[in-house]
């Protein structure tokens, strides 16, 4: 009915969101950050609550009106923290980079040393790339994986700290497809008197299941998104220690943002009620199902596994030997129906635009309940577009056995009636 009346008024954006909703529905979407979030977090965040604005916390506004706001926010907040086990949670981040960007300017001065995982070797680009605030106001150095087995080598990373000394140690990853040692983060940061922030926004919903190991009872700081293995609307939240709650708050508001995203802060509560059910964690131990099922058929059909596996919902392929480029792979896959990204791959050769790998994922597609067998499926199409680079038909042969896979697993044509 909403979509109608904007049909009414506004056509253009109108057709734009049909065809990406038809995009997304007849796609097989492997970019392993992204997921379809369902009605209720539609209805929530699309909900009136976005006509408030409501700076500061609960009970302590700078605008009246905020009762039912200072409710939900608390129920946010208190969700957080019983979902994840943390002393303090701060719901109001319009984003992970935000959420990152609140924890360096609660504990950090501009020239402070911080030394997070480098981007091509998994990293994100807030953990110290010189292309973001995190590599210019802060100064970074960076800790990579192992040249021989593409895992983090934990002695390795306590040598650099140990002669960099960072005040801030940073883990977490958006390309790193193992289960990470937080204790031994926390260890190695102990040793130089260090904080640990852990960015867990790829694994929060595999944490959040008890599919991998919980970062908070590690880390002094715990950030991650909400709308990845979490299946959420787009944010960010901070966990944290009690002992800095104060400082992490007034480095959100006032600090870093003005009025919270109250549709937003409602919809992220919802997302993490859903988080505390039985039939979330079965979800998130079927990504995993899946996402080992998807790389080893992969990898019989003999490509290269970065770290030869994976522990979570993601894996890298290492395309250097078919002379395949990423972004080559990307594109072909693209106008066969399948979405991933290009991604470096660690000792990547090529440019961040260009690349060695393609990163794969299976949260969207588990969430629209396909499993093991479809995994297998989906492995063949992704070879028979990749070993056929050449064959312009084909993609279209492919994107019409993606079609058919999808109308199996309908996700919104329900409520949209595509
Ligand atoms: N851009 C996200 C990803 O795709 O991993 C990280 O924030």
């Amino acid at each position: 009915m909403f979509l109608e009346k904007l049909k009414e008024k506004d056509e253009i954006i109108y057709n734009l969101i049909k065809k990406e909703l038809e995009r997304e529905e007849f796609s097989l979407i492997l970019i392993p950050s992204e997921n379809y979030v369902d009605e209720t977090i539609l209805i929530t965040q699309g909900s009136i609550l976005t006509n408030k604005y409501a700076e500061g916390y609960p009970n302590r506004r700078y605008y009246s009106g905020c009762r039912y706001l200072d409710e939900i926010e608390e129920i946010a907040i208190t969700r957080a923290k019983e979902l994840f086990g943390a002393e303090h949670a701060n719901v109001q981040p319009h984003s992970g980079t935000n959420a990152n960007l609140a924890v360096y300017y609660a504990v950090l001065k501009p020239g402070d040393k911080i030394m997070g995982l480098d981007i091509a070797h998994g990293g994100h680009l807030t953990h110290g790339t010189a292309a973001s605030f995190s590599g210019r106001l802060y100064e970074a150095v960076t800790y990579g994986v192992s040249r021989e087995n593409e895992l983090f080598d934990y002695d390795e990373i306590e040598r650099i700290a140990l002669k960099e000394k960072p005040k801030l140690i940073v883990t977490g990853a958006s390309s790193y497809s193992r289960i990470i040692d937080f204790k031994r983060f926390r260890e190695i940061a102990d040793k130089i008197g260090a904080y640990l922030m852990v960015d867990m926004a790829h694994i929060a919903g595999l944490v959040a299941a008890g599919c991998h190991p919980n970062p908070v009872e590690y880390a002094h700081f715990v950030t991650t998104t909400t709308h990845k293995t979490l299946k959420g609307p787009r944010g960010g939240i901070v966990l944290c220690k009690k002992e800095f709650a104060k400082a992490i708050d007034s480095a959100v508001f006032p600090g870093i943002q003005g009025g919270p995203l109250m549709h937003v802060i409602a919809a992220k509560a919802v997302a993490l009620k859903n988080a505390m059910t039985p039939e979330f964690k079965a979800y998130q131990e079927q990504i995993i199902k899946n996402t080992k099922t998807l790389c080893s058929e992969i990898e019989r059909h003999d490509y290269r596994i970065v770290s030869g596996g994976t522990d979570t919902h993601l894996f890298l392929i290492d395309l250097s030997d078919k002379n395949i480029t990423g972004k080559d792979a990307q594109e072909a896959l693209e106008e066969s129906g399948i979405m991933v990204n290009k991604n470096l791959i660690p000792y990547d050769k090529r440019s961040p635009a260009i690349t060695s790998g393609i990163r794969l994922g299976t949260p969207a597609v588990t969430a629209r309940g396909m499993k093991e067998e479809e995994m297998k499926f989906v492995a063949q199409l992704i070879h028979h577009v990749l070993s056929n680079m050449g064959d312009i038909d084909l993609r279209r042969d492919i994107k019409e056995k993606v079609y058919a896979l999808c109308k199996k697993f309908p996700l919104y044509s329900n409520i949209f009636g595509l």
